[in-house]
């Protein structure tokens, strides 16, 4: 127990008594950020890309989502990201070079079902380090809202770790409790710059092919 000194209404200061558990939040394993792309068409896509705020303790995350608009609200073209603080949601970033992205594609009508919770099961997932010896392989999630249909992404670190993407696959689907219809891929971000080529593959059980 610790006391605290509190100043009532009258001005006089007394002591309370307030429980350790009240004062200390509960840290993150790692320290994240949240970043917002805006769809400016006047703008580069880097200058859209804006850092909201990190945090590193459970708390300041659940301030943070429950001061935010759901995904399903937020405009058209626009993007939410969650990263390991200090890499940056571009394929660019040092972090990012070498790795890839599995990806979901969201049915059109799913943006009003399901794309809210998969994204908080997605955003759970990263920072509670769900995917254990393989969680250092995850650098960040981005959520996309699209005309054409959203879409959900993990980023990892290497393309050639492939035990650790693997693990990250299956965990993602069982976390989400995907529908059969839902269908992710793997592609390498190198790819993905030059257009999709699909390098893993999941068809019920996920298998492999590159
Ligand atoms: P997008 O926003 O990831 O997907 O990429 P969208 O809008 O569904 O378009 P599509 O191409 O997948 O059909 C759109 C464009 O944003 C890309 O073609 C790039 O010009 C730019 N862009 C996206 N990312 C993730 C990056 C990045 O990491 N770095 C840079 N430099 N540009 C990017």
């Amino acid at each position: 127990m610790s006391v605290e000194v509190v100043e009532q209404e009258n001005g006089v200061a007394s002591e309370e008594v307030v429980s350790p558990e009240m004062l200390i939040k509960h840290p993150l394993q790692n320290m994240w950020s949240l970043w917002f792309y805006k769809n400016d068409r006047t703008k580069s896509w880097e200058e859209n890309l804006m850092e909201i705020v990190p945090f590193d303790t459970v708390e300041d995350f659940w301030a943070l989502y429950n001061h935010l608009e759901v995904v399903s609200k937020i405009p058209l073209g626009c993007d939410y990201a969650l990263f390991k603080h200090g890499i940056k949601p571009m394929w660019e970033d040092s972090r990012n070079k070498q790795g890839g992205r599995w990806l979901l594609n969201i049915q059109k009508a799913q943006r009003g079902t399901d794309l809210n919770n998969y994204w908080l099961e997605i955003l759970l997932c990263m920072i509670g380090e769900a995917f254990d010896e393989y969680s250092d392989d995850v650098c960040g999630a981005v959520v996309q809202i699209r005309n054409k249909g959203d879409k959900l992404a993990v980023w990892t670190a290497d393309i050639k770790h492939q035990d650790a993407i693997m693990k990250i696959g299956r965990t993602i689907k069982d976390r989400l409790n995907l529908h059969q219809r839902n269908v992710i891929g793997y592609e390498a971000h190198t790819d993905t710059q030059v257009k999709n080529t699909v390098k893993y593959y999941d068809k019920g059980t996920m298998t492999v092919y590159c």
